[in-house]
């Protein structure tokens, strides 16, 4: 096992009640996939100095944790550029899915494709994420909907982690939509839904359960259905909730404990309440509110002052973000929703990794942390929220390996 010293960083740590965890002059040292310590070098203790194999020189560069994606649609083929147009002409987002487009166009051409060529399309959009300094991302299906093509999307998704150096969790959204051959039977199709769900996690597919709780997807009634298969599995659950209007749902997630609600624009100041005492993180995603066009921002600061967690993510899809920067996410947390810096910082590190129910050795570096961090082009991650549409990555590691550099 190789011990490794990462010297002359600047280290935002994630860790302890200094902002940002901050560690000037800083140095880490890794062992294996793990970091064994972090501080400033004048304090390193002379037995980890006696251990170090081989050195690495940042420049003063500045250091972080890998960043955790914490609610993505990676897998899917097609996509709908087309219906972008149609919006800027004034359809809206609700019309066109009512109109049998949205969601369902992508599930048709999901369908459509092989399983080794949706593999090809997610690995290209793992990378994009990479170079941003990703080194976890989450994944769920929803644009199969049916058992066996759910089942191959969340497999896609778990391949993701033998071909690329990155920890994967899966999301079993098989409640994103209604499928045609259900049009009609939203309450048949919950149940089959139910009914795939012991199985696909038999299978080792599944890490949560999600279900898109919303008008134009499905009911509270219907989420506690998909959700007490859930609970009888000792699965987690998370949802997306109250994007585009009040269902109640940020409420039912908490009464199951959920680990994350996601969106959350329109939630109540109950539903806050209920997520306060539950635990559950708040997901926000201001890449679909951007592109959406919404106008009702999530509550920032009721979240804030009630001590809700927030994290961030880029919930890539072709529909409503289609985006694959969290580095321009953050710049948009902070100008959209009046986030600072530091937490934009925050959600996409410590707080995602809580949003996932990730073991505490993930989003922070001290010692025990997993050795996923990224290396950076300037001193401070300040300057990476300021800045957008550049590229500031100078080294990637992940489990102790350089995976990727700018050179
Ligand atoms: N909320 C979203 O933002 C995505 N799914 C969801 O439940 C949108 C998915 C799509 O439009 O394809
Ligand atoms: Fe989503």
């Amino acid at each position: 096992m190789q011990t490794q010293l990462w010297r002359n960083a600047n280290v935002a740590t994630f860790h302890g009640a200094e902002p940002w965890g901050w560690i000037a002059q800083g140095a880490m040292v890794t062992a294996g996939d793990a970091v064994v310590w972090v501080g400033a070098l004048n304090d390193m203790p002379i037995s980890v100095k006696n251990s170090v194999m081989h050195e690495h020189d940042l420049g003063g560069a500045c250091v972080t944790p890998g960043l955790i994606d914490c609610h993505t649609h990676l897998v899917y083929a097609g996509n709908r550029a087309r219906e972008f147009e149609l919006r800027l002409e004034g359809a809206t987002y609700e019309e066109i899915a009512r109109a049998g487009g949205g969601i369902r166009s992508t599930v048709a051409a999901t369908r459509a494709a092989t399983e080794d060529e949706l593999l090809t399309l997610a690995v290209a959009r793992a990378r994009a994420l990479m170079s941003e300094g990703v080194t976890t991302i989450e994944v769920k299906s929803g644009y199969g909907l049916s058992e066996a093509d759910e089942a191959r999307m969340l497999r896609v998704a778990r391949k993701l982690a033998y071909v690329l150096p990155l920890t994967i969790r899966t999301t079993f959204l098989g409640a994103h939509a209604v499928p045609p051959e259900f049009e009609g039977h939203t309450d048949a199709y919950i149940d089959a839904v139910c009914d795939w769900l012991p199985r696909l996690h038999d299978q080792g597919l599944v890490d949560a359960v999600d279900v898109f709780c919303e008008r134009i997807g499905f009911s509270a009634d219907q989420t506690r259905k998909v959700f007490d298969v859930a609970q009888r599995l000792g699965l987690p659950v998370k949802l997306h909730a109250e994007q585009l209007s009040d269902q109640g749902g940020a409420a039912l997630a908490a009464s199951f404990n959920a680990l994350s609600c996601d969106h959350l624009e329109y939630v109540s100041a109950a539903g806050i309440d209920a997520m306060v005492a539950s635990g559950t993180v708040a997901v926000l995603l201001p890449g679909a509110y951007y592109f959406l066009r919404e106008t009702q921002l999530p509550p920032v600061v009721a979240l804030r002052e009630k001590g809700v967690p927030i994290a961030l993510a880029t919930d890539h899809n072709p529909g409503s973000s289609p985006t694959l920067s969290p580095l321009l996410m953050m710049n948009m947390a902070c100008t959209l929703f009046r986030m600072t810096p530091e937490e934009a910082w925050r959600g996409f590190t410590v707080n995602a990794a809580r949003a996932l129910g990730l073991p505490d050795r993930y989003g922070q570096l001290r010692a025990g942390s997993r050795a996923d961090f990224a290396v950076w082009n300037t001193d401070h991650p300040r300057d990476l929220v300021y800045r957008f549409g550049h590229h500031p990555l100078s080294q990637l590691v992940s489990g102790g390996r350089l995976v990727g550099s700018a050179e």
